[in-house]
């Protein structure tokens, strides 16, 4: 993500020029994500090749990852035919409604790459600019665990659900607890050089912190802490199909996500409640690129 002054996010977004249902977009996110996650899942080939790579030998993509994101494309534009589309994979196009769907094809590609159960599709409507950080927000998202059954929604205003086995349950995050008694997942870059610091930061806060997760994909990270799954989740590095469609659910759960400032950036991300977003905010400050720290 390009970088711009911090401001709240959605602060200097451009609001939809309709006021747009957003339960329905919701709904959409959730039927766009359940169908990808049928694809990927359904017609995964016994052995997964690597299409691509992108920023390092290790940064893959998969055929399966470009399948996902065209099926994205094709729904959303049959159904909402003027909105913008920014995905993993290449999607960008500019709409004409102020809503831009922000898509993650399979979030946690190495995952899904070796046959490790932790990936997702993440489908989010966002205000703003997605590609500026701190100029947009997420409004309505659903995000997949397609190999648990398990799809996360939320709209903004209307509260976080888990869906599974037929139950719909609402998200609350419990009462604070503190960085030391917190279990904190995280994740690491493509690159060698972001992993050495990424590292030096993880040592620092293995001794402050009840323990430590790396699951990875963030998307998944972010409901996990609308869940209570894990306490706290921060990265650095993301992008923001990574990230649209857990911050919502994790907000109307009732955390935070932030960044050093108020939205999340390509630089820092971070998740929880708000004390232990802070704790762990004030650790990661001294990693971060001074521009950020
Ligand atoms: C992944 C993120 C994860 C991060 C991985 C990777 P991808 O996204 O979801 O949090 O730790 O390095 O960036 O590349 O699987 O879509």
């Amino acid at each position: 993500m390009a970088t711009t002054p911090q401001s709240h996010p959605g602060a200097s977004a451009a609001e939809p020029l309709e006021t747009p249902d957003l339960a329905a977009l919701e709904q959409l996110a959730i039927e766009v994500a359940r169908a990808c996650g049928r694809l990927i899942v359904e017609e995964r080939p016994r052995h997964v090749d690597v299409a691509a790579t992108k920023t390092s030998a290790t940064d893959v993509v998969t055929e399966m990852d470009r399948r996902s994101e065209a099926l994205a494309r094709a729904m959303l534009r049959h159904r909402r035919p003027d909105d913008g589309l920014l995905g993993e994979e290449g999607l960008d196009a500019t709409g004409t409604t102020g809503i831009t769907w922000v898509v993650d094809p399979i979030d946690g590609t190495v995952n899904y790459l070796y046959g490790l159960p932790g990936f997702a599709v993440s489908v989010a409507a966002v205000t703003g600019d997605p590609r500026v950080d701190g100029a947009w927000r997420p409004v309505a998202v659903a995000v997949i665990n397609p190999m648990l059954g398990e799809v996360f929604s939320a709209h903004r205003g209307g509260g976080a659900r888990l869906h599974r086995d037929g139950t719909t349950a609402a998200l609350h995050l419990d009462a604070a607890a503190d960085l030391a008694s917190s279990l904190v997942a995280t994740g690491f870059g493509y690159g060698a050089e972001r992993r050495a610091w990424q590292g030096r930061l993880v040592a620092e806060l293995l001794p402050r912190v009840r323990d430590i997760r790396r699951l990875g994909a963030a998307a998944i990270d972010l409901c996990h802490v609308a869940a209570g799954r894990v306490d706290a989740y921060y990265e650095t590095g993301l992008h923001p199909w990574d990230v649209a469609g857990g911050w919502l659910v994790v907000e109307e759960a009732g955390g935070v996500v932030r960044g050093v400032g108020e939205a999340p950036t390509e630089a820092f991300t971070v998740a929880g409640r708000p004390e232990i977003v802070a704790q762990l905010t004030e650790v990661a400050r001294a990693f971060l690129p001074a521009d950020e720290g």
